[in-house]
């Protein structure tokens, strides 16, 4: 249903339409948001968002641009305020062909002279001759190309201090030249010339008042004297510079942001009232590039475990969420996945899930966090697993270098290992060991070009002297390898349901290296990319100095 339409409706129903003033796209939202039946594209506020009187200061084009910005913020009405309609008959033909093709469902304009001056500035508030306006009205309502658009006659004739009997005779006059509503506007501070007016009222035209003057009238009592319209005219406006003056007074006085922080939205707020969420949707569907994407789940869910020296930190924290040199763990490696336009990413949460704050990721709640483990937690993102997948683990830094070179390779699992692990050993902490087919290169200086391994065996039980490397905690899947990951979990789920799975005591406590195992035991080619450095992982309380220091010196 078009907007001039809706707005008939509104006309239809029982009950006060009520409609709010805004100057913006964003103020236009809040209206909507906060569930007002319409806009009133305030030329007041328009004037004032753009520092200028509200006198005819700026052109009709304008005043049209600034309305039609917020027609196109909301789905409901918006009625413009058109003062005296930007000059003559001839200026007012112009103004109804351009604001009904612009999609506004009904224009204002009163019976003042070109330039008018706000209604509340004492002095100059001279009225057009009847004859005057009644040509205006003929000339709205034959330009109008559709049946609903609305034509609304404002009478000034209470504000000029002309009476009532000057403010009825206009009104029947507006009313016989076809204005579909009269606006009677007041400066009175009561109701009471309001009342009078409206109890003498006796067409069919409704009516229209602002009640910014006599604030005190009701709701309910404005039902009852049958006016069918209420603009609250300028309220948003006036509450925004309020706030805006106290908050950047505190800023300047307290030479700091962080008092303020309770008085101000967080800019998610500001992200979703520009439509951020829908932008981000259309995004996924339709901005394309050549690559494939890629999807990240980073499993998160875990509570400290055999990290002792590191326990302290993380009594309120996750591991994920650890700061280092002021960003989390998490915020930097969301940071380098971007880095690399990779922006699909989901982390599965549990152990203090509050305390994950990073925003542009995807959060998802494993529950069971502290019965199950990484095999679970990744599965509960598995509706995300659609394509390309990563999977890394949590407690890791990477470079983007490695991400760049996982990029380019084609096997459908692959994992990163590392075998210039002997310092890690020195680091007493049990490593996921890898044995490949294949010797891997062994030195600090290594050429792979990208050559990739079958791995053997991957766990952390067998035998030392039987290791090859250690599996740094980054898996790529293909597509094709997805679908084998989920099929044969689902498998795995139902043949061993909670018998010991590899290393682990059934599947649900299953880490990946068990799953990884399980899949090269069914045949499955599980593929070895080599790297001897851009990660490192934080297990102890040495990592994490370290990675602080590095991160330092950045
Ligand atoms: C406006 O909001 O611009 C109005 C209402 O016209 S008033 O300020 O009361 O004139
Ligand atoms: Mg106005």
């Amino acid at each position: 249903m078009n907007k001039a339409k809706m707005l008939r409706e509104l006309f239809k129903k029982d009950g006060v339409i009520k409609i709010i003033g805004a100057h913006d796209g964003i103020t236009a939202k809040l209206v909507e948001l906060n569930g007002f039946d319409g806009v009133w594209a305030s030329g007041f506020e328009i004037s004032a968002s753009h520092g200028v009187p509200d006198a005819n200061i700026l052109t009709m084009t304008q005043y049209l641009e600034a309305t039609s910005i917020m027609n196109d913020a909301v789905s409901i009405p918006v009625v413009a305020d058109c003062d005296t309609g930007y000059g003559n008959s001839n200026n007012v033909i112009h103004m109804v062909k351009r604001y009904e093709a612009a999609g506004i469902a009904a224009v204002t304009i009163e019976d003042k002279r070109f330039p008018k001056v706000n209604s509340y500035i004492p002095g100059r508030q001279e009225l057009a001759p009847i004859a005057e306006f009644v040509g205006k009205i003929l000339a709205a309502k034959n330009a109008q190309q559709t049946k609903d658009f609305m034509a609304i006659a404002r009478i000034e004739a209470l504000i000029a201090g002309w009476g009532q009997e000057e403010a009825l005779r206009r009104a029947h006059a507006y009313v016989e030249a076809g204005a579909d509503a009269i606006l009677i506007h007041s400066k009175s501070s009561t109701p009471d010339e309001i009342m009078r007016f409206a109890k003498a009222w006796n067409f069919s035209v409704p009516l229209v008042i602002i009640p910014t003057t006599y604030p005190m009238i009701t709701l309910e009592e404005i039902n009852k004297l049958g006016i069918k319209m209420v603009i609250y005219a300028n309220h948003g406006l006036r509450a925004s510079i309020k706030a805006i003056n106290e908050v950047l007074s505190e800023i300047k006085r307290e030479e700091r942001l962080d008092t303020v922080d309770s008085r101000i939205v967080p800019m998610s707020t500001v992200f979703e009232l520009q439509g951020m969420t829908k932008m981000k949707e259309d995004e996924n569907i339709y901005l394309r590039s050549g690559e494939e994407p890629i999807k990240v789940i980073i499993p998160a869910a875990g509570a400290p475990h055999n990290q002792e020296s590191l326990e302290p930190l993380l009594q309120d924290t996750p591991l994920a969420m650890l700061d280092v040199h002021g960003k989390s763990l998490l915020q930097r490696n969301v940071e380098t996945l971007n880095k690399s336009k990779l922006y699909d990413i989901s982390v599965i949460t549990g152990y203090k899930k509050d305390a994950f704050t990073v925003e542009g990721v995807n959060y998802v709640h494993n529950s069971k966090y502290s019965s199950e483990h990484i095999l679970r937690s990744i599965m509960c993102a598995e509706d995300k697993m659609d394509g390309k997948t990563l999977i890394i683990y949590s407690d890791i830094l990477f470079e983007n270098s490695l991400i760049e070179r996982l990029r380019s390779v084609e096997s459908d699992l692959v994992i990163v290992v590392d075998n210039s692990f002997s310092k890690s050993l020195e680091r007493n902490k049990k490593l996921d060991l890898v044995v490949t087919r294949e010797a891997l290169p062994e030195g600090g200086r290594i050429l792979t070009y990208g050559r990739l391994y079958t791995v053997a065996k991957i766990g952390s039980t067998f035998l030392e002297e039987h290791r090859g490397a250690e599996f740094i905690g980054i898996t790529m899947l293909s597509k094709r390898g997805v679908e084998i990951f989920k099929k044969e979990y689902h498998k795995a789920l139902a043949e061993y349901g909670n018998n010991p799975f590899f290393e682990a005591g059934n599947v649900f406590q299953a880490s990946l290296t068990d799953f990884l195992n399980y899949l090269i035991e069914l045949g499955y080619d599980v593929k070895a990319l080599q790297v001897n450095s851009g990660w490192m992982e934080i297990h102890t309380f040495d990592n994490y100095r370290y990675a602080c220091s590095t991160a330092k010196s950045l």
